[in-house]
């Protein structure tokens, strides 16, 4: 893995300004550098996104999903997890990923389908997987991935492992049939999992009002016997204390929660999607104004943390970051037409190694400048 994206605890990325005497105008439970580096964790999704819809604007890349506004959300719940927990995530939780350590070459390599996309460019862009922070792969299929999580955490359950999933929906991701089938296996079964529904007032564009009728999404859970809450989803520390409170129900065995975020999609819905096409100029000023980083910002200047100078700084370096980590994926060539045979078996069977073989003897004849002429 490339490693050279700073993480949070890069001294690069510590500022030795902060002092760590006791400051009682703090939130309780937080040292200044945890927050700082909470706000560190949501510039740098932010700066993620923005370079993914340049690449894509620029057709250098072929399709993007952006977080814009959900990254209190993401950074919130991160920052609560142990090692040993699980992600179940949608498309819009990618910046969990940066959180859990993973360099933005790595993600950009998936977003190129190159030789060192850990799935050799075998799934659309923006379904990442990583296994070593237990980012489970995602599936398009709106809300499928909710089951899958309960059944872990039934495993984790079972095995008497410590390990909590969380997972994510969307608020149209509710009206999905699997969402139920997920809420009443794990409220009969009290399996060790967090369920975040991730309000952010549009599935696509369609508005949460023309979605569903009930007065709050959280109610949903508390039908299935869940422990249900609506907490304000760009208060970042709302998030991670409701987090780590879920988290230590869970780890004590009390069962499943539920936990709305309300939000707003800032941003497009995918790098397809115009949304000025069914929403007016007022509404996303107004959410402009919400938004959970320029909050979080103000937040850290009036507890004495953070400047403009600093904040400047950290963007203009992000920026540069973003560029220079993410020009490394697009170098790295294309996955081998040979690597087409690799990964389902842990030993090729004679029959596909002969078809291998085959293939590849002709493949000399098919430049890759012809390949969407193979004749097959
Ligand atoms: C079962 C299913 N139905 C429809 C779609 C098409 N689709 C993709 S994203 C999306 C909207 C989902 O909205 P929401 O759950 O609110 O999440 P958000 O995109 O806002 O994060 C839809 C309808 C799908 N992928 N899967």
């Amino acid at each position: 893995m490339v490693t050279k994206t700073p993480k949070m605890t890069d001294p690069k990325m510590t500022d030795p300004k902060i002092t760590e005497k006791p400051n009682p105008a703090l939130p309780s439970g937080y040292s200044g550098q945890q927050l700082v580096d909470l706000y560190k964790g949501m510039a740098l999704i932010r700066a993620f996104d923005e370079r993914q819809l340049k690449l894509q604007r620029s057709g250098r890349i072929g399709f993007c999903v952006v977080s814009t506004g959900e990254e209190a959300v993401q950074v919130g719940v991160a920052a609560a997890l142990e090692k040993q927990d699980w992600i179940f995530p949608t498309y819009r939780q990618h910046g969990m990923i940066l959180q859990r350590g993973v360099s933005v070459t790595d993600m950009a390599n998936q977003l190129y389908g190159n030789a060192n996309d850990r799935c050799l460019g075998r799934q659309m862009p923006v379904h990442y997987s990583f296994k070593e922070i237990n980012y489970v792969s995602l599936s398009s299929v709106i809300g499928t991935h909710l089951s899958h999580a309960v059944g872990a955490a039934m495993a984790a359950q079972y095995k008497g492992d410590d390990a909590v999933m969380v997972t994510f929906i969307g608020d149209g991701g509710t009206s999905s049939n699997d969402f139920h089938a997920a809420l009443t296996f794990a409220g009969v079964q009290k399996a060790p999992v967090v369920f975040y529904i991730v309000n952010n007032h549009y599935a696509i564009s369609h508005p949460v009002e023309e979605q569903c009728a009930a007065e709050s999404l959280h109610l949903k859970g508390v039908g299935y016997g869940i422990p249900s809450i609506k907490i304000d989803g760009n208060d970042l520390l709302a998030v991670h204390q409701a987090t780590q409170e879920a988290l230590n129900r869970a780890r004590a065995g009390e069962g499943p929660t539920l936990i709305e975020c309300d939000t707003y999609r800032m941003g497009p819905h995918s790098s397809s999607d115009d949304p000025t096409r069914y929403r007016d100029a007022a509404e996303q000023e107004a959410a402009n104004k919400a938004c959970p980083i320029g909050r979080f910002e103000k937040q850290l200047e009036s507890w004495g943390l953070w400047d403009d100078t600093q904040d400047k700084a950290l963007w203009t370096e992000l920026e540069q970051t973003m560029v220079d980590d993410t020009n490394l994926s697009e170098n790295v060539g294309e996955p081998t037409w040979e690597s087409l045979f690799d990964d389902v078996y842990a030993e090729v069977p004679p029959a596909l190694a002969r078809q291998r073989d085959e293939f590849m003897a002709r493949e000399s004849q098919f430049p890759r400048e012809n390949e969407g002429e193979f004749p097959l």
